[in-house]
């Protein structure tokens, strides 16, 4: 597994991807706290202890690339820069939520970012950033696509098929595995053979790398790699994040199967934990972390009392963006 070491990252930039995490994790506090009032309908998949892959990762890009998630998507989409209010308004079913309170929690998505969507369906997606990275190719515009994907999502035929394809085309995308070492409720080893994923990087021609993925500046590393390589044509890349989600798969979950020591263990990595070292190490005080944290959970604390006082959409909006007309 690769890390990197503490002086590839300015102070400034350490503290920034730090408020982008600490930003995530407020935020999926309320959404818990939310749902768990039932001031939500539904069901949501938390991606706590899971921010730095994607805070590492969409800080290596830059305007116009696009990324996909999954239904754990809040971190992923947020990371791209969707903003906080609009988002807590989708997942209240508000009108000036990101997709006018239509998609919620397992669909958000911020066309205006490059976040073209959290997909449900397991595997969905990939072939979607293969083909905004065909057209950039076809374009030359040098954007990069990135996809977001749970471990779960291997064995799927679109993940072949599409890695496959991307390695021929040499498509300028990167595939980003999170695994959190469970699909669902499955330890991976249950239902994947080989556990080393990132070595299926070698059968599609492109190059394959398991990283730290609760070290948001070893991410950062590893995908500034990937981008350069794809924006020079050379291809995709695999990455293989390595990662722990801190609760159950969803809401309805309390995660019972997990052998006892194992959450204590990955609670002791917490991203924010490890960024907060690397901080200290470059001689960031103490009280600096805590204003970051604190600036960060009163941003989001603003932008969920704004997305509270939304309206509901109207009731003949229900219509709006779901039939194209001929
Ligand atoms: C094609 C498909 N098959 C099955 C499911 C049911 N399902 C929902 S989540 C999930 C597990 C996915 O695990 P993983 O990809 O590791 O993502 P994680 O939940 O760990 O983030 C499954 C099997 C689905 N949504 N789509
Ligand atoms: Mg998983």
């Amino acid at each position: 597994m690769t890390t990197a070491p503490p002086s590839t990252v300015s102070q400034a930039d350490l503290l920034d991807l730090l408020r982008r995490m600490h930003e995530i994790r407020f935020f999926e506090d309320t959404v818990k706290d939310w749902f768990s009032r039932s001031l939500v309908r539904g069901s949501t998949h938390l991606y706590q202890g899971q921010e730095a892959v994607s805070v590492g990762v969409t800080a290596a890009l830059r305007s116009g690339d696009t990324t996909t998630c999954t239904y754990r998507g809040h971190g992923t989409v947020l990371a791209q820069g969707a903003p906080l209010d609009r988002a807590f308004g989708e997942i209240l079913g508000k009108a000036d939520g990101l997709c006018g309170g239509k998609g919620g929690s397992m669909h958000l998505t911020d066309f205006s970012v490059g976040a073209l969507g959290s997909f449900a369906i397991v595997g969905a997606h990939l072939p979607i950033n293969t083909g905004a990275a065909w057209a950039a190719q076809l374009l030359g515009t040098g954007a990069v696509s990135v996809s977001f994907f749970g471990d779960g999502a291997v064995n799927i035929g679109t993940f072949h098929e599409t890695l496959n394809l991307a390695g021929v085309w040499k498509l300028p995308v990167i595939f980003v595995i999170e695994n959190n070492l469970y699909g669902e409720y499955s330890p991976i080893a249950t239902t994947t053979a080989n556990t080393d994923l990132a070595e299926r990087g070698t059968s599609y021609g492109m190059p394959g790398l398991r990283i730290d993925g609760n070290d948001v500046v070893a991410v950062r590393e590893a995908a500034r790699t990937a981008v350069q390589r794809a924006r020079d044509g050379h291809g995709p890349t695999l990455l293989e994040a390595m990662t722990y989600r801190q609760s159950g798969h969803s809401r309805a979950d309390p995660a019972t199967y997990r052998p006892d020591g194992e959450l204590d263990a990955w609670l002791a990595r917490d991203p924010l934990l490890l960024a907060e070292e690397r901080a200290r190490a470059l001689g960031v005080h103490q009280d600096e972390l805590d204003a970051v944290r604190d600036r960060a959970a009163m941003a989001v604390q603003e932008a969920a009392a704004t997305a509270l006082s939304w309206k509901d959409p109207a009731p003949e909006a229900r219509f709006d963006d779901v039939w194209t007309p001929r």
